[in-house]
């Protein structure tokens, strides 16, 4: 075996100095690809879930525009009221009831006009349109 030579030495040296620019390069990398799919995360959240507050028995906003594929979120923000969100040209196709601070959702794939109103509470009106 032959002791290594001084040029070998300064050559692992060097070899060193490359496999810790290069845990760098990859740590780059991660952090990168880490921040892309966190900011994917987010513009998808915003593009897939619109959001509709029910307040003093309305519906706001009454009418909400959504592209396909859109989850609208109905949020009960009442004091003491429950409501349903009901279909009824979809043949009466309803949510159950839900109370203050609970929500009930529906995914829209197709495009058209959803209109709705609230079971126990007809006089209530509100629509989803999802554009082609
Ligand atoms: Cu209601």
């Amino acid at each position: 075996m032959q002791q290594p030579t001084s040029p070998q030495q300064s050559n692992s040296e060097a070899a060193g100095c490359t496999a810790v620019r290069s845990a760098h390069r990859r740590a780059l990398r991660w952090l990168t690809a880490i921040g892309a799919v966190t900011l994917a995360t987010a513009l998808l959240a915003d593009v897939e879930t619109a959001e509709v507050e029910i307040r003093g028995s309305q519906f706001i906003p009454a009418t909400l525009t959504v592209v396909p594929g859109t989850t609208v979120r109905w949020t009960n923000a009442e004091k003491r009221t429950s409501h349903s969100i009901l279909f009824p040209e979809e043949g009466g196709l309803e949510s159950e009831r839900f109370f203050p601070g609970e929500s009930w959702q529906r995914r829209f794939e197709r495009p058209g006009r959803y209109r709705y109103t609230c079971g126990p509470h007809p006089e209530m009106h509100g629509e989803v349109i999802v554009t082609e």
